[in-house]
């Protein structure tokens, strides 16, 4: 009779602890799961990157509605060898765009209209648009007057939805501005700037972070960031096109070729970039430069050129406040056919002497008349490291 007692005992005792221990081992998963999910969810950021259509025509077409509807540019005269510095949508369809002579612009459309830049106006719409972004987050970063990149992942507006804050910028914009913007939503900056891209004009292109792998597979490598012509070259040499190609190659073969661009290609390739938007644009160079009425023919007329270039550069360099410091000089030359060269040389002095040499060494790179001289430094941010912990410890 004890002896049964007991066994039952025993036996409720075993019952209980199966089931306590079950329940613990449950209510562990359930905590490890959560975790890892907010883990996550705190890794996964937000960018949006925004880009107005055709920036500088937009806002002449706004502001003269007899511009609108035809080839439109923007930029300086052909008879005073300028250049495109952009072109609406209609003057594209001919081929014209920036950067171009407005001499050749002419040739292949010789309907377009061009119109002088008016800085004041870009300049005070683009306040606007800063102040629209502002609604949504402080950490914007931007890239030019016309673009820039923002960090909603903290943003509460919408539920958190990066998308919905992207349309409502862009109806904002159109409403308040009436110009038009495109924007692209990704995980990073890299993806996000592609995406801007990918609906243009007056497009948004959303990749969410389980669409990243499919996009970036069939995507050309020209598109990475940091890959112009010359690196796509070098890697359609070695049979890379497409990023699925670049994935078939590990990071040491790509170290090895491309030296620690190498490794960025590999994180590129698969979609990785923990780039961080920094919510302040601070300045990388100071430079000066000025394009010649007519093309200076020889070495000699470059460096002719020189003290006066500098002495401008001295002038702004002068303005620049405590927080800089001035660091590598450099020169540029664009020779008469466009093609151009940016020389600079680490340890080097800013002296006229180490301008000559720089100078001498870009000319000889093309030995071909100049249309085009620049001179600048590189500017050291000295409150660079702060502010990347601020955005660490937010
Ligand atoms: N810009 C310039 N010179 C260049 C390129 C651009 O002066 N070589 C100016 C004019 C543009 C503005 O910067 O309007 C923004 O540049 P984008 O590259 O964003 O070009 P757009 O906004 O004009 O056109 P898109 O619709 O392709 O963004
Ligand atoms: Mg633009």
């Amino acid at each position: 009779m004890v002896v049964r007692l007991r066994l039952k005992r025993t036996v409720k005792v075993l019952v209980l602890y199966t089931v306590v221990s079950e329940i613990l081992f449950f209510l562990h998963r359930v905590t490890l799961f959560l975790l890892h999910e907010h883990r996550v969810e705190m890794t996964q950021r937000k960018i949006i990157h925004v880009d107005c259509d055709c920036f500088y025509a937009a806002i002449e077409m706004r502001d003269d509605p007899r511009l609108a509807g035809k080839p439109l540019a923007v930029g300086g005269s052909a008879d005073r060898r300028g250049v495109i510095a952009t072109c609406n949508y209609e003057a594209r369809a001919y081929g014209v765009r920036s950067a171009m002579s407005s001499g050749h612009a002419l040739k292949l459309c010789p309907d377009l209209t061009i119109v002088k830049p008016r800085m004041d106006a870009y300049r005070e719409a683009s306040r606007e648009i800063h102040t629209i972004f502002r609604d949504y987050t402080e950490i914007i970063e931007p890239l030019s007057l016309d673009e820039a990149y923002l960090d909603v992942s903290d943003s509460a507006h919408f539920g958190g939805s990066a998308t919905r804050i992207a349309q409502d910028i862009r109806r904002r914009v159109s409403n308040q501005l009436h110009i038009t913007v495109s924007a692209g939503v990704a995980p990073n900056k890299f993806l996000a700037k592609i995406a801007s891209d990918w609906k243009k004009p007056n497009g948004l292109f959303v990749i969410t972070p389980d669409q990243v792998e499919a996009f970036v597979s069939g995507l050309s490598v020209s598109k990475l960031h940091g890959v112009g012509k010359v690196t796509a070259e070098r890697l359609g040499k070695l049979g890379i096109v497409d990023c699925s190609q670049l994935r078939e190659w590990d990071k040491l073969a790509l170290v090895r070729e491309f030296g620690s661009f190498g490794e960025r290609l590999w994180s590129l390739a698969r979609g990785i970039d923990d780039r961080l938007v920094h919510n302040d644009s601070r300045r990388q160079s100071i430079s000066v430069e000025n394009t010649y009425d007519v093309d200076l023919p020889d070495l000699r007329s470059c460096l002719e050129k020189l003290p006066e270039l500098l002495d401008t550069l001295a002038t702004r360099m002068a303005r620049i406040d405590s927080s800089y410091r001035p660091g590598k000089p450099f020169v540029k030359v664009k020779f008469h056919d466009f093609t151009q060269t940016t020389l600079e040389q680490a340890g080097a002095g800013r002296d006229l002497g180490s301008y000559q040499l720089l100078l001498t060494q870009a000319f000889n790179r093309g030995g071909k008349p100049v249309r085009l001289l620049g001179v600048g430094v590189r500017l050291e941010d000295l409150r660079g490291g702060f502010e990347q912990m601020e955005l660490f410890e937010r």
